[in-house]
């Protein structure tokens, strides 16, 4: 079996310790961390998502799935840094409130630091208040926020309401993200854009700092 289709198997079966191994193995065949990531863990993941609707995964198989990509993610990440530059920025990021999905969140976080931003995660159900916190004390360019769940998404204008209520809207660029998520969401509610994947958020982290 192709190693692209091992690893969306071992991510859809749950099986944490052989990831590792086919991830090194992959890599050390030439496949870069894009195309793992691409074409094996986020497949996998997507069935798995498929699976989960239809009522035919559950909670505790999805958890072991998102256990196996997480190992993998945790291998690739020196990669993604490799090409590693000057810092170019702060970002300040986080689930937001409600939501406990950080797959997709990290990834971001991820590829952002390999593209040479400095990047503060505050982790998942990050209430509007904390952000706020983080913007004061940590001073960063730009603020991300991701939500997965349609209940969640309305916790970003909570967050943005609060940042206005602070005074430091205006000193961040403010990125959201998640499957829900769309760019003419990001613009109702105020934000500065919309990342819909990793790659895309990098690239709109970029234009927000001007690199
Ligand atoms: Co949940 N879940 N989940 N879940 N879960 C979804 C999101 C769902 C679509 C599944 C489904 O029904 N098909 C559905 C949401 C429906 C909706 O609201 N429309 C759902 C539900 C309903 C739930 C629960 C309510 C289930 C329940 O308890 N009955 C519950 C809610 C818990 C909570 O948050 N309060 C729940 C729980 C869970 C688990 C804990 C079991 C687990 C999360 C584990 C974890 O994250 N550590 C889980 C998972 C894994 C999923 C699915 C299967 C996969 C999500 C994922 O990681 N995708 C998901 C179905 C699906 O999406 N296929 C589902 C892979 C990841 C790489 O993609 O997160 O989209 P994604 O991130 C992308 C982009 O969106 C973007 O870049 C990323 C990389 O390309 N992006 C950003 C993300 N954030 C960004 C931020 C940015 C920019 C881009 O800027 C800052």
């Amino acid at each position: 079996m192709e190693f692209m289709e091992q690893i969306s198997r071992a991510v859809i079966e749950g099986r944490v310790e052989e990831i590792e191994r086919l991830t090194r193995e992959a890599l050390k065949a030439g496949k870069t961390a894009k195309e793992i990531l691409d074409e094996g863990l986020v497949r996998g993941m997507d069935y798995v998502g498929i699976q989960f609707k239809k009522g035919d995964l559950f909670i505790p198989e999805v958890l072991l799935s998102a256990r196996v990509m997480q190992a993998s993610q945790s291998i690739l990440k020196p990669e993604f840094a490799e090409d590693r530059v000057k810092m170019r920025g702060k970002v300040v990021l986080g689930t937001v409130k409600g939501d406990l999905h950080d797959i997709g969140k990290n990834l971001v976080g991820m590829m952002l630091e390999g593209a040479g931003f400095e990047v503060y995660d505050l982790g998942i159900d990050v209430a509007p208040e904390a952000f706020v916190e983080a913007v004061k004390e940590k001073k960063p360019d730009i603020v991300g926020m991701s939500a997965l769940l349609t209940t969640t998404m309305g916790m970003m204008q909570n967050t943005i309401s609060g940042l206005v209520e602070a005074g430091v809207r205006e000193e961040v660029k403010i990125m959201v993200g998640g499957a829900p998520v769309t760019e003419e969401f990001a613009q109702q509610i105020g934000a500065d854009g919309c990342g819909n994947d990793a790659m895309a958020a990098v690239d709109l982290a970029r234009e927000f700092v001007g690199v």
